[in-house]
């Protein structure tokens, strides 16, 4: 009988489900790489709740996570398509695409994630969100991606000579190439999906990344020496497929806009916990963690990026509003 009443009761649960459902007239799909549960999957998941409240039901999210829709690079093409409606990706691979997103990728820009965030709320990231518009994509908000740190499965990295020749798989943007030849290492860039087995096979001694990607991905199983050098503060972003959004109303458009807006608290709130979360779980399984490190000839090995990359006058600029930005 209990049985009987539980299944009842789940398949009472399951039709309101499918009313729900087909009550949203219209269903974004959304892209993530990271599992259910990571910050940036949840946050997408609240503006999609923030929206269907708020379009009584008319607008909802399906947030696809653990790379279901594929790597981010080619999800990102997906999404100027149509394809794909929303994408929360890195701005890293966005490099090449939209020249904007160089700035906030480059090694050592940020002084830490307060300095990123004010820069991010500010006027600058008004421009690099409106820079995406050209390329085909809406630029909807700005998420934590953490500081990103060195490790890897051969050595501990206490100073830039450990890194001399060392296999360092990095995301796919120039910037990030010519930042592991400016340390002496030799860059491999791939797919973030492709770096566990990488490593694994010795194909590359290690990778970079922050605490939860390094926690979630499982890569600190493989390389257990984590480096805390911090070299990179790469804020990550949510668009919208410029083609998905011109099929909205105005009025749709400032909803979707603004839950979007909306999901940024409750993000850094999350992105907090998991940070701490993440690096006690790595620490309890034994991961080596170099603390004392000198980040002095790091960033001085930077130069070299900074020259080759900041050319025009539009990045100049930008780099310059940054560094102004207390
Ligand atoms: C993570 C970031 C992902 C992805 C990944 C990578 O920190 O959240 O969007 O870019 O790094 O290294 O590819």
């Amino acid at each position: 009988m209990k049985l009987l009443k539980t299944l009842a009761g789940a398949l009472l649960a399951s039709a309101a489900l499918a009313t729900a459902a087909s009550a949203c007239e219209i269903t974004l799909k959304s892209s993530d790489t990271h599992p259910d549960g990571y910050p940036t999957v949840e946050a997408v998941k609240h503006m999609g709740t923030l929206l269907e409240e708020r379009t009584n039901g008319r607008i909802c999210v399906e947030v696809f996570h653990s790379a279901q829709l594929g790597q981010e690079k080619d999800t990102i093409e997906q999404t100027k398509f149509g394809v794909i409606d929303l994408n929360r990706v890195s701005m890293g691979p966005f490099n090449n695409l939209v020249e904007e997103t160089k700035v906030v990728s480059l090694p050592y820009i940020f002084k830490g994630a307060d300095h990123m965030h004010r820069v991010m709320d500010g006027p600058v990231g008004q421009d690099i969100l409106a820079a995406f518009e050209p390329h085909g994509y809406v630029g909807l908000a700005f998420f934590d991606g953490g500081s990103r740190s060195f490790y890897n499965k051969v050595k501990p990295i206490k100073s830039i000579d450990d890194l001399e020749g060392m296999k360092v798989r990095v995301m796919q943007s120039d910037i990030f190439v010519d930042m592991m030849s400016a340390l002496g290492a030799n860059a491999t860039p791939m797919p973030y999906g492709e770096v566990y087995s990488s490593i694994q096979t010795g194909v590359i001694d290690g990778a970079e990344n922050n605490w939860p990607s390094y926690e979630s991905s499982g890569h600190y199983e493989v390389a257990g020496y984590y480096t805390l050098d911090e070299h990179l503060i790469v804020p990550e972003v949510l668009v919208m497929s410029k083609l998905s959004w011109d099929k909205l109303s105005e009025e749709d458009q400032n909803a979707v806009r603004q839950a979007a807006k909306d999901s940024v608290p409750v993000m850094r709130e999350q992105w907090q916990q998991r940070e701490k979360a993440s690096e006690e779980k790595v620490r309890a399984a034994g991961v080596e963690v170099i603390t004392e490190i000198d980040k002095e000839p790091f960033m001085a090995a930077m130069d070299s990026v900074y020259e080759k990359h900041v050319t025009s006058d539009k990045l100049k600029d930008l780099v310059a509003r940054i560094r102004a930005t207390d």
